[in-house]
């Protein structure tokens, strides 16, 4: 199968410039928009979560991470995914359902994990990454590696269970955990204020756990706030709590149409598109340049996935017969 020019191996530090984050974020809204339609013509077997708008939080929260340090995602986890080093071609390969992506095309966006490069999975159950999260950073800390693990979720996910235990052993036990809530403002077609209580980056105070608030639209803001909070926690002191404050411009899911919402808050939030701020870093011709390797990065991806043989449940039953064999 050919292989598909890569220009900026991440995972490796490139994320540690502004251009290399602003074509992130320019990478990661094409590839959505690219599934978006390939969703819309039939070609994506399964459900799909968009976080257009969110490109900074994925991007500047995983800036400073090195390849050996973990993420755990959630149903919305495109852009943690390409954000710790995932390829473009073989993500959009298993969204597409197709052999060549990284779950061989029978996950789909929920069930991707990619483990050689930290990517411990997508989750379709909200807030279940927490626990595995908390399991990933006490490994980290028994084996005595400086690594540190970073656990998105959504405000959603503050109310469950499985948070409240993931903060109280993170705490007791002073992981390496970076909980990053991505608060895109609703819970499937709930706005946060009907069922989010309190502050949520206070959440972990009485735990002893340090919170931020920070602006989720401003890449530099959440890798600021991030890169705190991982020294810290590589330092062996522990976890933080970083709510980003974002908005997701689309339905909770493709095809929602998101009537739930008032058209002047959707605009207000496009107006302050976390991309252009990106953009402004850079000057226009190397942005311009930034944005052609980019269209040919997906360009390439999107025919990657096309040229793959479509999944079925009969290479499930080849692959039981080998392992039973
Ligand atoms: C345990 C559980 N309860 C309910 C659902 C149905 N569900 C899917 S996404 C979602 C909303 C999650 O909201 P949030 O965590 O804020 O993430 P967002 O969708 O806003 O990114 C719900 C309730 C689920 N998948 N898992």
């Amino acid at each position: 199968m050919p292989e598909v020019h890569v220009p900026v191996a991440r995972g490796d530090g490139a994320l540690r410039t502004a251009a290399g984050r602003y074509r992130l974020m320019r990478l990661s809204r094409r590839f959505e928009e690219t599934v978006h339609d390939q969703h819309g013509e039939g070609q994506v077997p399964g459900p799909l979560h968009l976080s257009i708008g969110q490109e900074a939080v994925a991007v500047g929260a995983c800036a400073e991470l090195r390849r050996s340090d973990a993420v755990l995602s959630t149903h919305r986890g495109h852009h943690h995914c390409l954000a710790k080093g995932a390829r473009a071609d073989r993500l959009m390969a298993e969204l597409l359902g197709r052999e060549s992506g990284y779950s061989r095309g029978r996950g789909g966006s929920m069930h991707v994990a990619i483990p050689s490069i930290g990517l411990l999975g997508t989750n379709g159950i909200v807030g279940a990454g927490l626990p595995i999260a908390t399991g990933a950073a006490y490994a980290m800390q028994a084996q005595d590696r400086d690594d540190v693990t970073v656990a998105f979720f959504g405000e959603g996910a503050t109310g469950t269970g499985a948070f409240g235990e993931a903060v109280n052993i993170a705490a007791l036990w002073a992981l390496p955990l970076v909980f990053v809530c991505e608060n895109n403002q609703y819970v499937e077609l709930t706005p946060q204020d009907v069922h989010v209580a309190g502050e949520i980056w206070r959440r972990g105070e009485s735990h002893g756990i340090p919170g931020v608030r920070v602006d989720g639209n401003d890449v530099e803001a959440v890798r600021e706030a991030a890169a705190t909070a991982i020294a810290r926690a590589r330092g062996g002191g522990g976890p933080t709590l970083i709510e980003a404050v974002t908005y997701r411009w689309f339905g909770h899911y493709a095809g929602d149409r998101a009537a739930y919402r008032d058209s002047r808050e959707v605009d207000s939030w496009r107006a302050r598109d976390p991309l252009v701020a990106a953009r402004a870093a850079l000057d226009d011709a190397e942005a311009d340049a930034l944005d052609a390797e980019v269209e040919r990065e997906i360009a390439d991806a999107l025919a990657f996935a096309q040229r793959s043989a479509v999944t079925g449940p009969g290479a499930l039953a080849i692959d039981h017969l080998k392992e039973t064999a």
